[in-house]
């Protein structure tokens, strides 16, 4: 304008409006996302010139020295003006994810995530719970998806799984006699995406001994109550600071579903709906498979009242086992354990899993529990839909910094791509159908 040049500063922490004279002969090659460093004066605008609308807009910074630390291409997308970000295809934006990110909004997003994670760590700490990192190098968990896979480079024709949790690692550590346990854990399952599904995403998992189903809930009710009053003061909570239980019976009779939405105004972003399921049945039965499979998984308990119903009637048993549920979404899942290897050899007879199966698959843990394992349960919930959910956006992706598109690529690293022979050779694989 005239003899002056505005642009505007961006930075982690906001915008702000610089003013160049330009008789400051860089000044002028300046372009949209040049990186740069400056000096000046931050002055008060006139009052004519406030402008409302931005955080800054009461002040300016009046630049008396600049310099051009990187050019930048122009970008493929518009990323300072959100309204025609609306027209940009999601494929484009993750190519180019690096850039999405510049966005205030994309930041907003991973800071709040990153705030969430911190406040459950310092949360869990204070109620004596230990951070464990669990191997993702390892063998199936039995979550129930398909498993992603690793071949082995020194045993040819065996492989590594990548965990779908660390379900059994965590049952693991509380033989070990660690007792509350918890971690930020990445998951990968080979399903296909959704809008609440990715296959890796995050969970954060815990586990406690010598506790029952109400110590679980109750401890998962603080923390996400006081989550929520702390990070999230905005929100409304449907029912305060107690979230209701219902039975799975009860949800099925009344809402037709085992995740009902429970808002009072689904309009409202800011109205929060909790609420626990419990008494799951212990089995369904699967049309496909032709026999009960586990409601949630092989390991967890039945109801005490129920033991005996394992001989009669296994149908009719229920479960030691709960779903946590968010406005419509399950947020969270898990159960008490079977902690007698008796017990267990029972389920995989129900589940007609023979012997050596279970040998072969699940034989390291009933050793273990042969030395003598805790009372224990837990349960995990998935921090990507809390995020997505709390931040009020549709799909979990926009709240993961790098995520897979809908059919699992990753658009941005190009993967998953195809090995050197070299490499496969070293992986002991061969390659049989390429399409
Ligand atoms: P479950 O399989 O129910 O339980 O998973 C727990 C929670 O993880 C989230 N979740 C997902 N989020 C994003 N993408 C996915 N593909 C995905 N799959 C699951 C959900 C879900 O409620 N080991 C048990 C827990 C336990 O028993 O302690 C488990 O993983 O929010």
């Amino acid at each position: 304008m005239g003899s002056i040049i505005f642009i505007d500063l961006r930075d982690i922490s906001g915008l702000v409006q610089v003013v160049f004279d330009k008789s400051m002969a860089e000044a002028n090659d300046l372009r949209p996302e040049y990186v740069v460093e400056l000096e000046g004066k931050v002055v008060l605008r006139s009052e004519k010139n406030v402008n409302p609308n931005l955080k800054t807009g009461r002040f300016e910074i009046q630049a008396s020295s600049l310099k051009i630390l990187a050019k930048a291409k122009t970008p493929p997308f518009q990323l300072d003006n959100e309204e025609k970000m609306k027209g940009v295809s999601e494929e484009l934006r993750l190519k180019y994810r690096y850039l999405d990110l510049r966005r205030g909004k994309m930041q907003t997003i991973l800071k709040k995530r990153a705030e969430i994670i911190k406040f459950i760590r310092d949360f869990l700490t204070k109620e004596n719970f230990i951070e464990i990192e669990t191997p993702i190098l390892t063998k199936g968990t039995p979550e129930g998806a398909r498993e992603y896979i690793v071949p082995s480079r020194n045993f040819p024709g065996k492989f590594y799984v990548l965990p779908q949790s660390p379900q059994q690692f965590k049952q693991l550590l509380m033989v070990s006699g660690l007792e509350r346990y918890f971690q930020i854990a990445r998951c990968f399952r080979d399903e296909d995406p959704r809008s609440d599904r990715q296959p890796e995403f995050t969970q954060l998992d815990l586990e406690m001994s010598f506790v029952d189903e109400e110590d679980v809930l109750n401890i998962v009710e603080k923390l996400f109550i006081s989550l929520l009053k702390k990070l999230f003061p905005e929100k409304k909570l449907t029912f305060g600071n107690k979230i209701p239980r219902l039975t799975y019976q009860e949800a099925i009779e009344k809402y037709k579903s085992d995740k009902p939405d429970l808002r009072k105004d689904k309009n409202d972003k800011n109205e929060i709906a909790f609420c626990f399921i419990i008494d799951f049945p212990l089995f369904v039965y699967s049309e496909e498979e032709k026999r009960l499979v586990p409601q949630h998984h092989l390991f967890t308990s039945p109801k005490d009242k129920d033991m005996k119903l394992l001989d009669l009637k296994p149908e009719k048993a229920l479960a030691k086992q709960y779903d946590f549920v968010m406005n419509g979404y399950e947020i969270a899942g898990g159960s008490i354990r079977i902690h007698n290897p008796e017990i267990q050899q029972k389920i995989f007879k129900i589940l007609k899993i023979e012997e050596d199966e279970a040998k072969r698959r699940f034989g390291h843990l009933l050793e273990a529990f042969s030395y003598g394992a805790p009372p224990h349960g837990g349960i995990a919930s998935g921090i990507d839909r809390v995020v997505a959910i709390l931040c009020a956006v549709e799909n979990i992706r926009e709240v993961i910094a790098f995520p897979k598109t809908a059919d699992a690529k990753d658009l941005m690293m190009g993967a998953p791509s195809e090995l050197s022979d070299e490499q496969i050779k070293e992986a002991n694989i061969k390659i049989v159908g390429n399409e």
